[in-house]
């Protein structure tokens, strides 16, 4: 079990900064303001706007607790767009975006963070890396500048991913395990004292070994997604219910088939399994779960497609509407990233549909969003893409007033269908071959 006993606790609100968290984005800040609950905080980032809007009291995105912990942090949490000097202890948590080129971790980012650290580093520093990389970054990339850039003397250094969950990342960041990866006890002990907020445990492993950690457990989730997509995709064949069979398999001790859905969003799980294998031939099943996954828009458009001409849509003169329910990556949140919204769209624009849509919880996307009456207003299908709560207390007979035909695809198996019916819709639910 981790220590719990804070060397490293600062006092008073008032007391010199002694951790410097480089990169303010969807891990960054909250940790930030966690760090800040028992000790002075700079926030750094290179987005002048984001340093200016934080300073003015506006967060750049919505997260449950967020505000409220902000709000009562704000006297030990100050941002910058430079990295510190008169810090003690560097948390880089900087993007790694995937390179639309060449499909491999696009490090730009960290290479970067690391060398302006490395500038500002005295003897005894310690430097944590939380972004997501490919194995081998510490040793190769990170630790290596750190030690051409930064001084003589020894600097102590650990990988040490997140595991949070977006709409749910402050809680899953305070009571999550974490591994750990670093050279010695020694580090480690620093890290406990530095994660004090954490209250599960930390595991000590090596860098590299941490870093192919995070990847296996999207990895691990990305096919299991696929492989319950797949199930899907069998069980409208077999004219069967993927969601009842699911129920049933999971009653057995050892199964636990995830659920099928219009594809995989976010920043993790779409890419991070391309970092685990993009420097090895030895891969199969990985790839060929992500194509699967990527495929989902597809088939939820064929979905569409074959309820509309069931239900003679395709007849009338004008061009078929459709109203997406949900842009956002997955439920109740109101983050975008790789939403398989925008592939879906895409589609179904190409094929001459008119596309509307509604998100309860976004306020800006690429695709002009409404409210639910004026998305529903003449339109011949709605498709649920995202499971927001929200749209399982939608009141079909209101909605289905407004609109032209009363059709709906839930590629979420989220809304109660025999409700639906009643109220006259036609329902198709991914996984769901029956007639
Ligand atoms: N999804 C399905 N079927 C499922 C579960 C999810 O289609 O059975 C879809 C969601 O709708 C969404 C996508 O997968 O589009 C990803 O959602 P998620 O909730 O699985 O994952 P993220 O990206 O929000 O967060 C993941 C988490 N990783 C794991 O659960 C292994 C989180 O713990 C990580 O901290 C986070 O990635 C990260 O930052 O790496």
């Amino acid at each position: 079990m981790a220590s719990r006993t804070s060397e490293r606790r600062r006092g008073p609100p008032d007391a010199s900064p002694t951790v410097a968290v480089v990169g303010l984005g969807y891990i960054g800040l909250p940790t930030a303001l966690l760090l800040a609950r028992e000790q002075s905080v700079v926030g750094v980032d290179i987005d002048e706007e984001k340093v200016a809007d934080i300073r003015a009291g506006r967060l750049p995105f919505e997260e449950p607790g967020l505000d409220r912990l902000f709000a009562d942090v704000r006297d030990r949490f100050r941002v910058q767009t430079t990295v510190p000097d008169a810090v003690d202890t560097y948390l880089i948590a900087v993007p790694t975006p995937l390179d639309k080129l060449t499909d491999v971790a696009n490090l730009s980012y960290v290479r970067a963070a690391t060398e302006t650290v490395a500038d500002a580093l005295d003897p005894g520093d310690l430097v944590v890396l939380e972004s997501t990389v490919p194995p081998g970054t510490s040793e190769q990339l990170v630790q290596p500048i750190l030690d051409a850039r930064g001084p003589s003397g020894e600097i102590r250094y650990a990988y040490c991913p997140e595991r949070a969950s977006p709409g749910d990342t402050l809680h899953e960041m305070v009571h999550n395990d974490r591994v750990v990866g670093c050279a010695d006890e020694a580090t480690q002990s620093r890290i406990d004292g530095l994660y004090e907020f954490v209250e599960g445990e930390n595991f000590l492993t090596g860098p590299t070994e941490a870093e192919f950690v995070k990847l296996m457990e999207n990895t691990y989730r990305d096919v299991n997604i696929a492989l319950a997509n797949e199930f899907a995709l069998l069980a409208e064949d077999y004219g069967i219910d993927v969601q009842e069979t699911t129920e049933l398999a999971n009653e057995h001790p050892r199964v636990n088939v995830h659920y099928a859905g219009p594809g995989v969003g976010g920043h993790c799980l779409p890419i991070d399994p391309q970092f685990l294998t993009q420097s090895s031939t030895a891969s199969q099943l990985v790839s060929t779960a992500r194509d699967i996954n990527n495929s989902m828009p597809v088939h939820a458009l064929h979905l569409v497609r074959s309820l509309l001409s069931e239900t003679n849509v395709f007849e009338q003169d004008s061009l078929p509407q459709v109203t997406l329910l949900g842009v956002a990556y997955k439920g109740d949140v109101d983050d975008t990233r790789r939403t398989p919204a925008l592939k879906l769209h895409r589609l179904a624009k190409n094929e001459g549909y008119d596309v509307r849509a509604n998100d309860p919880h976004v306020e800006d996307f690429e695709i002009p969003l409404e409210s639910m009456t004026d998305a529903a207003d003449g339109s011949d299908c709605l498709v649920v893409v995202t499971d927001h709560d929200h749209y399982t207390e939608l009141d079909p007979d209101e909605i289905g007033s407004a609109m032209r035909h009363r059709n709906v695809v839930d590629t979420r198996g989220l809304l109660d269908a025999d409700r639906w019916r009643d109220a006259g819709f036609t329902v198709r639910r991914l996984g769901d071959g029956r007639r």
